[in-house]
């Protein structure tokens, strides 16, 4: 049997709207069939810590992280924005998955970046931030809970030296950061970026490599790109995943 991989994004357990009995369904039917040398790859936004106490939304979720300790197969937790604090975590060797920012996998050597996709739309939409100016402010976003975005916001304008003219449409673009993807107006850029060739450039990914992202909760798949979607029930399209196995990239959807 080749190795499989499986992606999956986007579930924001943790959030009113996610479809988490779907989820688990879908750890405990199609992944439950992953042998050791398979690779289910969680690529971001699997928690929604913002706006939410972390270990509260961890310990509600304790029966979703046992069902994906109990699976054969390799597991990698790519952060996101809305679980970026994860990487802060010091992890101990044996931990049943390990915690990146991107993470490389090749299948039939050809070789694929996973990254969630934040940093698409830091480059593509949220200048002036740099994606390391985007990250700090996604760690806050993460460890408050209630809605301090304002103050966050204002502290962080401060501390960057940013002061924006009034009627500059970025300073909107940047507090539109913690609406959900369905409202937000520029994902296009998004995935415009994602399509190209010099993303590999800005994101320090190897050439010619496959790109897998999320974020958008926007499913498609190209020859070279693909995203994985979302599982929550405000989305257009829900309960997809990414499917990578001898030499070919499928979009699935699980219905449970
Ligand atoms: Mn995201």
């Amino acid at each position: 049997m080749k190795p499989v991989i499986l992606a999956v994004s986007d579930v924001h357990l943790g959030y009113r709207e996610s479809n988490r009995q779907e989820f688990l369904g879908f750890l405990q039917e199609a992944c439950k069939q992953l042998g050791p040398d398979d690779h289910l790859v969680l690529l971001g936004d699997i928690l929604d810590f913002w706006r939410r106490n972390n270990v509260a939304v961890a310990v509600e979720n304790e029966l979703i992280f046992n069902t994906m300790e109990s699976l054969d197969a390799k597991i990698h937790y790519v952060v996101g924005n809305h679980d970026y604090t994860l990487i802060t975590l010091r992890l101990p060797e044996n931990q049943f998955f390990n915690v990146t920012k991107t993470l490389r996998l090749e299948d039939e050597g050809v070789p694929y970046s996973f990254i969630h996709g934040y940093q698409l739309e830091a480059l593509a939409v949220f200048e002036p931030l740099t994606i390391e100016e985007y990250e700090s402010l996604c760690i806050s976003l993460c460890q408050r809970t209630g809605d301090f975005i304002g103050d966050i916001l204002s502290v962080f304008w401060d501390t960057l030296h940013l002061s924006f003219k009034k009627g500059d449409k970025r300073q909107r673009t940047i507090q539109s950061i913690t609406e959900v993807p369905e409202s937000r107006r520029d994902m296009h850029k998004v995935e415009q970026l994602a399509r190209s060739s010099v993303r590999d450039l800005f994101l320090g990914l190897s050439r010619s490599s496959k790109l897998i992202f999320g974020h958008t909760h926007r499913p498609f798949i190209e020859d070279n790109v693909a995203n994985t979607g979302c599982w929550v029930s405000d989305a257009k399209i829900q309960n997809t995943y990414v499917k990578i196995e001898t030499g070919k990239m499928e979009l699935q959807t699980y219905k449970g």
